[in-house]
């Protein structure tokens, strides 16, 4: 994950730490790299924005600093970078889904958790995904498939479900989604699944009818939380849906996938820094342990890894 990056962010510690071994750094000595690294995370996809945040924060840390011979400057250098990076990265919240699920259930259950995002995003993969970790965490979710308008939707949330040992429930195609999870949310009720996990269609964010559709899901349901997944590699247009979204139904928190389909790791980066909104998980592979939760630190320790 994040390979560009990372290189681009060593190569910068590797200039930097013979500069500061002779002298006290002045803007003049680190200003070229700085130059050359903001490129490069450009050309690594990191959103402009975002790639002057760091520059700046590097270069407030590093001006100034001198280190006596026999300190490694490698280290001191390096830990400016991570703790300029740890405060952009420290400003996106996580979400504690499993937390929010128990303080949920204290109060009432079933836990109600929509799921909603646009075409191909990796939904259906995610809840699958969701329910396994918290299966792990001792809940009892099932998922329902809400989704009863694209062909094949159905049998594809069916055979995840079976895949990681959760109960399904479905519905017919053709019929209301609202209807489906009200009657998949009834059914957990009586047998006794506290969590409900509930596939919603694709839909374009710029597509009046299912958004309207969408709207009618959650007056419906009334979710406890409404989750918006993103995939990372569409950059900007996933901010774009996440203000879609926001406008429509508003969205409790996101779950970015394919974090770990972006070669640069840029995309990446600048849409976990660009959502603003809390992050519950982001996705990182194809397997069902490819959920990772949104914490700055591994994030950090990833790119400098
Ligand atoms: N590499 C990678 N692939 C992922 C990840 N999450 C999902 N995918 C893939 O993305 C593709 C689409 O996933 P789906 O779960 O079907 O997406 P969806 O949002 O339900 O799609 P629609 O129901 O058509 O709207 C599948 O091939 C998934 O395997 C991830 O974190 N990493
Ligand atoms: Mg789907």
């Amino acid at each position: 994950m994040f390979g560009k990056i990372k290189k681009v962010l060593q190569d910068f510690v590797n200039h930097i730490q013979s500069a500061v071994f002779y002298k006290t750094l002045d803007e003049k000595d680190i200003e070229k790299y700085c130059n050359e690294m903001f490129l490069k995370l450009v050309e690594a996809d990191v959103a402009y924005e975002i790639a002057e945040n760091i520059i700046e924060g590097i270069k407030r840390r590093l001006i100034g600093m001198k280190v006596r011979r026999g300190d490694d400057a490698a280290k001191y250098v390096e830990e400016s970078i991570q703790e300029s990076i740890a405060g952009i990265l420290s400003a996106i919240r996580s979400f504690n889904l499993p937390n929010y699920v128990k303080l949920v259930l204290a109060k009432e259950s079933p836990a109600k958790l929509v799921f909603m995002g646009v075409n191909g995003v990796g939904k259906t993969t995610t809840i699958a995904k969701v329910a396994y970790k918290l299966k792990a965490e001792g809940l009892r979710p099932i998922v329902i498939a809400a989704d009863t308008f694209r062909a094949g939707a159905q049998e594809q949330l069916r055979k995840h479900a079976e895949r990681v040992s959760v109960p399904f429930f479905g519905g017919r195609y053709g019929s209301d989604p609202a209807a489906v999870a009200l009657d998949g949310i009834t059914y957990a009720q009586k047998n006794g699944f506290n969590v409900t996990l509930i596939d919603t269609a694709g839909r374009m964010h710029v597509d009046i009818d299912l958004m309207n559709e969408l709207r009618k899901v959650i007056r419906v349901v009334k979710p406890h939380i409404k989750l918006l997944v993103l995939d990372a590699l569409t950059g900007n247009d996933a901010l774009e849906q996440l203000k879609r979204f926001e406008e429509s139904v508003g969205v409790d928190a996101v779950i970015l996938t394919k974090v770990d389909a972006d070669a640069s790791g840029g995309v990446a980066l600048s849409v976990i820094v660009g959502v603003g909104k809390p992050i519950a998980y982001l996705g990182v592979g194809q397997r069902y342990e490819d959920l990772m939760e949104y914490e700055p630190s591994i994030i950090l320790k990833t790119l400098f890894k």
